[in-house]
């Protein structure tokens, strides 16, 4: 049964193309830099945003027509699975994502839930053994429903602890059974709302224990896949523990989690946490921790995350431009993590979506590969920092120098010359070459 039976499987056809439903850059078979595009860009589907979602806000109800709208229950779960195949299918993407949620029905008990999940899961396993498209991360939904109201791993009740890592428990075995490549933790209720009743420290030292106690689980059953924290500063919680990269590993340094686990990074918590996207991709690759990537982009008027579909060129080529240095993003993948608007609510808007993600991320790719192609960042830095291969800068980035050295140096050598860092220019040059690769 076809759920999108306007839409045809979307072909590659180029730039000069005016076809709404092709990809204009996104070109799977391309080589960029040694390896296809649909390698290195390992692009993936977000269940929850595709499937699940009807476009509810704060103010008003769902707006989306969805062709799975007249299933209910179980019915509706499996319609979905259904829709989502044919989804990825259409769209050629390689991968995709969920939340235990996202995918079939919590019951009214525990046990209940597992049983929608096996029959769900089963489900599609048996789709995965004919399709491409692969498990990219699954995840446990634990900020929707009330019992996590304070908080799941740090929740200020133990029952609530219980319950959370019984799910996470699942997830796991669920991930082994499909054959995740990663395993995703976002802390939607880890933090809180005022310190005035909260016991910071036990909560923390809790999501240690947690942790510690996921990763022993995996082991437990040979689920190999990488684990990863996504970092949200703010948002359904005023505060939350992963704030950014730097506070996520700052936390792992202290709790001994460092070997087990990557960031998950998405744009739009980069910027609700006051980054850049390619800042918080930086800290992540400079550190070893860059795992994979939730792509979209927030509205800079707006201070919550609004989870767009990305189409900011500059910020798909910078963040190319951290993950082509990364060597690629291993087991990740770019997951959008978007939705469409809620005035866009016709079906093919989630195909225009994803091809307008997935072109701009490609034009990211070929700009950042030909950026570091022609050194053109590279060659700049190395000369603005060459005073560290030389005389005193090499002794201090050596080790062979004290503050008596320095200072004896500083007494001969105190009238400084300093040179400009040229942002102008390189913010010029950038624009240059998005401009080359859109005219190629
Ligand atoms: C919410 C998060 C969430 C995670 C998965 O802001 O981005 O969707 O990616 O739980
Ligand atoms: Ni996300
Ligand atoms: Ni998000």
């Amino acid at each position: 049964m076809a759920y999108f039976e306007n839409v045809e499987k979307i072909q590659f056809e180029g730039p000069k193309s005016t076809n709404p439903l092709a990809f204009k850059y996104y070109n799977p078979d391309e080589v960029v830099g040694g390896k296809t595009m649909e390698e290195i860009l390992r692009f993936s589907v977000a269940y929850w945003h595709t499937f699940t979602m009807d476009g509810t806000d704060p103010f008003g109800q769902g707006t989306m027509i969805r062709p799975w709208d007249r299933f209910s229950g179980m019915d509706l779960a499996k319609a979905r699975v259904e829709a989502a195949f044919e989804f990825f299918e259409k769209l050629n993407v390689p991968f995709f994502c969920f939340h235990d949620v996202d995918i079939a029905p919590e019951g009214s008990t525990l046990r209940e839930t597992y049983k929608n999940l096996d029959e769900i899961v089963a489900m599609i396993k048996d789709y995965m053994k004919t399709s491409k498209t692969k498990l990219l991360w699954n995840t446990a939904n634990m900020f929707s429903h009330p019992r996590f109201v304070h908080g799941a791993a740090t929740a200020v009740n133990a029952d609530v602890f219980a319950y959370a890592a019984a799910k996470v428990k699942k997830g796991l075995e669920i991930a082994k059974e499909l054959n995740a490549e990663n395993y995703v933790f976002w802390g939607g209720r880890e933090g809180y709302e005022t310190l005035l009743n909260t016991d910071m420290k036990l909560e923390l030292d809790n999501l240690a224990r947690f942790f510690h106690m996921a990763v022993d689980y995996a082991k437990e059953i040979g689920f190999t896949g990488q684990f990863l924290i996504e970092p949200k500063p703010k948002e359904p919680t005023k505060h939350q523990y992963d704030f950014d990269v730097a506070t996520g590993l700052a936390f792992l340094q202290k709790y001994d989690l460092q070997d087990y686990f990557k960031f998950n990074i998405e744009a739009n918590h980069a910027t609700l946490a006051g980054h850049t996207f390619e800042h918080e991709l930086r800290v992540a690759r400079i550190n070893g921790m860059l795992g994979s990537v939730d792509a979209n982009q927030g509205d800079p008027l707006l201070g919550w995350d609004t989870d767009e579909f990305p189409t900011d060129l500059y910020s798909t080529t910078l963040a190319m431009y951290e993950i082509l240095q990364n060597g690629g993003l291993g087991r990740g993948g770019l997951n959008f993590d978007a939705k469409v608007r809620r005035g866009s609510f016709e079906p093919e808007d989630l195909f225009y979506g994803h091809i307008a993600g997935m072109d701009s991320f490609a034009i990211g790719l070929k700009v950042a590969q030909k950026l570091i192609d022609d050194k053109v960042l590279d060659q700049f830095i190395a000369e603005r920092y060459e005073s560290y291969t030389y005389g005193i800068g090499k002794e201090i980035v050596e080790g062979k120098t004290d503050f008596h050295k320095l200072e004896a140096y500083a007494l001969e050598n105190d009238q400084i010359k300093n040179v400009s860092g040229r942002t102008e220019l390189l913010k010029a040059k950038i624009n240059q070459y998005i401009l080359t690769v859109l005219a190629e």
